[in-house]
């Protein structure tokens, strides 16, 4: 069994409505999809990278790049081996994203294989997962508390407000007084410092779930020192890269909640370690989102299905992002606030290659020696 083709698109999603948070505003969502062929089996996964800089160093160009110029030359013709495909990666150093992107297509194969679902070949144990929403910057105090009006009818349990610098103290004050009893929680996409931490210390009097990267999107050291100033727990988000940043926040006490996301860490396999490590600590983790489509939303609702998510998850209902989606069936919100997870062997959902076509800018096949002189005859 082994690797014949990859082939990568490079799409481009327009979201249901503009997402901003305080790096960026976003109207449409460019990011590359990973298709495997192995010996008859498809998997896919996805590479949430974004157009440009912002969240992270890596964009569509960065993805594609690591993936066609190392990734894939490597893999071809290769067997499929998860590990192999770990240790590969780790040579590339950095590349998260464009990583977890073909590890999370091998996945979908493995678990294929196995006749199992991609929830299951991870360890997964629940069937549902409980999801929340994520809400941009709003124009107003009112535009927002709107939207969370409407998320709430939707039946969302738990809501996430990003912050930014003059969006922050005020914002959350006057949505807590609102509603009362919300689960709400906040996410600044590292857009202060430490010095800063009066303002979360007066930020700890609204109840919120947690505080999501308040500090430098590589910082560990300045989070260990709020950590301990609050009742809220600091959760990290894109501080952590690996295990070995996980442990290192730990040891130092720097939060008390990770965010997982396999694209950031590169990978379900570093992301189930992370998990492990944070249960034996009682670090209850959630599983983050990227505003992926449905190829990689199903990944995460599978990786949120291992035990030690406890928390609900940025993994909302697929029409929440977009009008039309590349993988089917879409995933509809439970009046429960949670997303079934998917049975069926693999990923568990079916790719419109249809909808893939027509939303595809680039693409390109990249096959090995004996699978090019098959096509050419
Ligand atoms: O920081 O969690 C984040 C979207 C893009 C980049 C970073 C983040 C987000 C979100 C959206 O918060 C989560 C989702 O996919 O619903
Ligand atoms: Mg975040």
């Amino acid at each position: 069994m082994s690797i014949d083709r990859i082939t990568l698109y490079l799409v481009n999603l327009r979201l249901v409505a503009p997402f901003e948070t305080s790096f960026g505003i976003e109207h449409d969502r460019q990011c590359v999809i990973v298709r495997v062929e192995a010996d008859g089996l498809t998997g896919w996964g996805e590479c949430p990278a974004e157009r440009t800089f912002g969240y992270s160093y890596e964009t569509t160009t960065t993805v594609w790049h690591a993936l066609k110029d190392f990734l894939i030359p490597r893999s071809l013709g290769q067997p499929i081996d998860l590990a192999a495909t770990c240790h590969l990666g780790e040579r590339l150093r950095g590349h998260n994203m464009a990583r977890h992107g073909l590890e999370a297509a091998l996945w979908d194969i493995v678990a294929q294989q196995q006749a199992l679902s991609l929830s299951k070949a991870l360890g997964g144990t629940r069937d549902r997962v409980a999801v929340g929403v994520s809400i941009g910057i709003q124009a107003s105090a009112d535009a927002l508390i709107a939207k969370i009006e409407d998320y709430l009818a939707q039946g969302y349990g738990r809501i996430k407000i990003k912050i930014k610098p003059g969006y922050d103290l005020e914002i959350v004050k006057r949505v807590r007084e609102r509603f009362p009893q919300l689960l709400l929680q906040v996410d600044a996409n590292s857009a202060y410092h430490l010095p800063d931490a009066p303002l979360f210390e007066a930020m700890d009097e609204y109840g919120l779930l947690l505080i999501e990267q308040p500090f430098g999107w590589d910082d560990i050291y300045e989070h260990s020192q709020l950590q301990p100033l609050l009742k809220t727990s600091v959760c990290l988000d894109e501080s952590i890269h690996s295990l070995g940043h996980a442990a290192l926040a730990l040891e130092l006490k720097a939060c008390r909640v990770i965010n997982i996301k396999p694209a950031r860490v590169s990978g379900f396999t570093e992301s189930r370690r992370i998990h492990d490590l944070c249960q034996v600590h009682d670090i209850p983790v959630w599983c983050g989102g990227m505003l992926e489509t449905g190829i990689g939303r199903a990944g995460n609702v599978a990786l949120a299905s291992l035990p030690n998510f406890t928390l609900p998850g940025d993994i909302s209902a697929s029409k929440r992002y977009y009008t039309e989606d590349i993988a089917e069936p879409l995933f509809v919100l439970n009046p429960d606030s949670t997303l079934s997870v998917p049975t069926t062997p693999g990923l568990g959902v079916t790719v419109n290659e249809q909808a893939l076509h027509r939303f595809t800018e680039r693409k390109e096949i990249f096959g090995t020696r004996i699978e090019r002189m098959n096509t050419d005859s």
